[in-house]
């Protein structure tokens, strides 16, 4: 299993598939998410709109996961996924940040993807503590690849100060 912290504009990365931190809509947002659309070009718009509504105006509901292609980003797939907004720890965040992993990775693993890259899930307009996200990413992610041994995974960080919190959670771990 290999699992590493890579400090990068996700939107460059040229693997088998990167997350998208979305929200329910799946229509696009800021953060990643508007970087990611702008990045892919109105196909990708397109191709979420395509999805069908699980309920009135949710495409993906808080933790699940979805998959489209990647358009005109160097990757070939985006699963876009939907972390929790963080209430203050006691409202099922935790669970459902696990939960964003796990689909994302099993959505993954049917589309034979071997290379994925994830951004720190919740933790920028939806307020998620950055070491406690990490602390739950990791896990969850550790348990889950073995069962995908040999997936390759890199935890994408905008910054050296964020990749520093996700090394120190992955040391730790
Ligand atoms: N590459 C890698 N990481 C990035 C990039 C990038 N290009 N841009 C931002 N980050 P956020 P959330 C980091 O807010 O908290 C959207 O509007 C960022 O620094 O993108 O899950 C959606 O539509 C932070 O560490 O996602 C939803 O409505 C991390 O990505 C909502 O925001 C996640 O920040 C989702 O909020």
């Amino acid at each position: 299993m290999a699992l590493s912290v890579v400090t990068s504009d996700l939107t460059r990365l040229a693997l088998d598939a990167i997350v998208n931190a979305a929200n329910p809509a799946l229509l696009g947002g800021g953060g990643v998410d508007g970087a990611i659309h702008r990045a892919a070009g109105p196909a990708l718009l397109e191709a979420c709109r395509a999805l069908p509504q699980v309920a009135p105006g949710v495409r993906c509901p808080t933790g699940d996961a979805r998959i489209t292609p990647a358009f005109l980003l160097p990757a070939r797939h985006v699963i876009h996924t939907v972390g929790p907004v963080w209430k203050g720890g006691h409202h099922g965040e935790a669970e459902l940040l696990a939960q964003c992993y796990r689909s994302s990775i099993a959505l993954a693993a049917r589309y034979a993807v071997r290379t994925i890259a994830f951004p720190a899930i919740s933790c920028g307009v939806y307020g998620y503590p950055a070491e406690q996200a990490a602390r739950v990413a990791i896990a969850s992610l550790r348990d889950v690849l073995t069962l995908h041994a040999a997936m390759e995974v890199q935890l994408c960080c905008f910054d050296e100060r964020m990749a520093a919190i996700w090394q120190e959670a992955l040391n730790q771990a």
